[in-house]
């Protein structure tokens, strides 16, 4: 990885023929330091139990106006790890928390999705510590939840996102942690299969999912804390991914999100680097055109891979990194 100094963008391309199921990412770290001054009001607090750990959005009880679920983790205090519950009031204010206990277990990312198809939103947390899981609490519709389900996982997880990752329109989990990633998939009722385990990087923080090589079936990707690295998990249906394919990022990537940062109708990716204090973007870049015609012609969204590529051996290979960004194809 080419080392940038902060508030110098520079890229790399890593890029596939477009022929290839392989995503193709452009590498550039950004720093911060624009000033949004006025953009915001100034901060309002509302209590959220001991330990705040992680938060997500969601219309709880329905009223159209959105609300937030918040983990909490207080390891002095095991009956304060839970998850907690705060209804917007309207007014652009939250009340509560309302707060479910999770016992000893050490929550840390927090899901929203309806699990159980009843119009209501459900929760699922990532659960680290001795007993290691992904809760799964079903929304009433009310704002208020069931008590939790757990499912036992493996690998101290950090994080959890939604997706449907087998085509039955039933919604799936995965949930990164020191054991890789776990894929869980939905029956539709609330429950969830076991999981299955993919490999990523070490010590893997957080977990997304996107469509990042546009062949209609999602993708997941992963921040690995102690590799230094992103781990992008091609979905190829079923519930299975091929991988993983990595990435570089700065240090100690602990979060990752996904966003199409250049508006090319891509998604690309940002990680949170805690030790090199900077943000680490990956843009997907644009198939690699193996035209020779002038001007060279490429196809609008790349092909989809007439077959599944087999499962990678456990070394997967790497994308190759090309030296500067490749001149972009033309779009017929
Ligand atoms: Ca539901
Ligand atoms: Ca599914
Ligand atoms: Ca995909
Ligand atoms: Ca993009």
């Amino acid at each position: 990885m080419a080392i940038f100094a902060a508030g110098y963008p520079a890229s790399i391309a890593i890029a596939c023929d477009a022929g290839e199921p392989g995503a193709a990412i452009e590498e550039t770290v950004t720093a911060g330091g624009s000033s949004l001054a006025g953009a915001f009001s100034a901060p309002a607090y509302y209590g959220a139990g001991d330990g705040p750990q992680s938060v997500a959005v969601g219309d709880f009880n329905a009223d159209g106006k959105p609300d937030l679920a918040l983990t909490n983790q207080f390891t002095l205090a095991p009956n304060r790890n839970g998850v907690s519950i705060l209804l917007n009031n309207g007014a652009g204010g939250f009340s509560g928390p309302t707060f479910y206990n999770l016992g000893s277990r050490l929550p840390e990312g927090v899901a929203v999705g309806d699990f159980n198809g009843d119009n209501k939103l459900d929760l699922a947390s990532a659960n680290g510590g001795a007993l290691d899981s992904v809760a799964v609490l079903l929304g009433n519709g009310d704002g208020t939840f069931s008590a939790p389900v757990y499912i036992p996982v493996s690998g101290n997880l950090y994080s959890v996102a939604v997706g449907e990752f087998n085509g039955d329109s039933k919604l799936d989990l995965a949930a990164a942690g020191d054991g890789g990633v776990a894929v869980l998939l939905g029956n539709g009722d609330g429950t969830f299969s076991a999981p299955t385990i993919f490999g990523a990087g070490s010590a893997p923080r957080s977990v997304g999912i996107d469509d990042l090589n546009v062949d209609g079936k999602p993708d997941l990707t992963v921040a690995n804390f102690l590799s230094d690295d992103v781990s992008v998990l091609l979905g190829v249906g079923g519930g299975s991914f091929t991988g993983p394919y990595s990435f570089n990022a700065g240090s100690r990537p602990n979060s990752i999100a996904v966003g199409d940062f250049n508006v090319d109708g891509r998604p690309d990716l940002a990680t949170a680097n805690a030790n090199s204090n900077d943000v680490t973007v990956l843009l997907t870049a644009a198939p690699r055109c193996r035209s020779r015609s002038h001007p060279p012609r490429c196809p609008v969204a790349p092909p989809a891979h007439p077959t599944a590529r087999p499962s990678p051996p456990a070394a997967a290979p790497r994308l190759t990194a090309l030296p500067s960004p490749r001149a972009r194809c033309r779009r017929a």
